[in-house]
């Protein structure tokens, strides 16, 4: 029985049954952890969901922006954009059990046992893992709730506010959640948000850095397991932090890991691009 790590699928069903069949994956006894963003850009959105929703007992899954977005689009068709490959997903004949499975998801995933944390961007600065585990639980609340689903759905959107303030209420308090968990790449030492900027850790702005790497973050003794950021190819020099998106919908590699020896395997994406 082993336990891996996946990168951002973004609907790259071939890279991962790649991968699967490297380890000689068996969804009845070993254990699969995805960094969020299963869908959308890539070829297979659909089928990859169908794939992961047959092995759901296996998984451990948090949810990532892109698949928050197929959840607002799920609701509201005008959410789609262009480039968006979700359509074929709301209109599949098993759409409501795929998008009922997906709301269930976490945001943020911690195993006490192996202090490890499972995140699709990452943890900001100012919070610790327990904090951080509250926050994340209030959007996991409201997705779940028949309800504010769809007020958080039609509010998610949007840059602003930048920071983080634990006076923020409604749905303007799970975007800055959301945001953080599930968009940031840079941030300056107090969490304040760049949302625009997606190149490599050179691209910072002034006075921002990448999330992980400020001296005073809170989750120092953690190892953290995240995607988002397929700029970075991979490479994180910062002790605990593991970045696993290698850009496969950009035709580079899908990546994973067995968490526990932390070897790596790849796969080539060229065909999905
Ligand atoms: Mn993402």
């Amino acid at each position: 029985m082993a336990t891996y790590a996946v990168g951002d699928l973004q609907g790259c069903l071939k890279p991962l049954q790649c991968l699967l069949e490297r380890v000689a994956f068996d969804p009845a006894q070993d254990k699969l952890w995805l960094v969020g963003d299963l869908v959308n850009r890539g070829p297979e959105s659909l089928a990859t969901l169908r794939f992961i929703y047959s092995i759901r007992s296996a998984l451990t899954c948090v949810l990532g922006n892109h698949d928050l977005h197929l959840l607002a689009v799920a609701h509201n068709t005008e959410r789609l954009k262009k480039g968006d490959t979700l359509r074929e997903v709301i209109d599949a004949p098993d759409a409501a059990d795929l998008l009922e499975w997906l709301r269930q998801q976490k945001l943020l995933h911690y195993d006490e046992a192996r202090n490890t944390a499972l995140v699709h961007a990452g943890i900001p600065p100012q919070w610790n893992i327990s904090k951080a585990l509250k926050r994340a639980a209030e959007v996991e609340e409201a997705l779940r709730d028949d309800v504010r689903l769809p007020l958080f759905l039609d509010g998610m959107y949007g840059n602003e506010p930048a920071k983080w303030d634990g006076d923020l209420q409604g749905v303007t308090r799970l975007r800055v959640i959301t945001n953080c968990f599930t968009r940031m790449r840079f941030c300056k030492a107090d969490g304040t948000l760049d949302l625009k900027s997606k190149e490599g850790i050179g691209s910072a702005p002034i006075g921002y850095a990448p999330w992980f790497s400020h001296k005073e973050r809170k989750t120092r003794e953690q190892r953290i397991i995240f995607g988002h950021w397929a700029a970075l190819e991979g490479q994180c020099q910062e002790p605990g932090i593991v970045a696993l998106d290698t850009g496969c919908v950009w035709g580079a590699r899908m990546t994973l890991m067995n968490i526990d020896s932390g070897e790596k395997y790849s796969c080539d994406c060229k065909e999905q691009a």
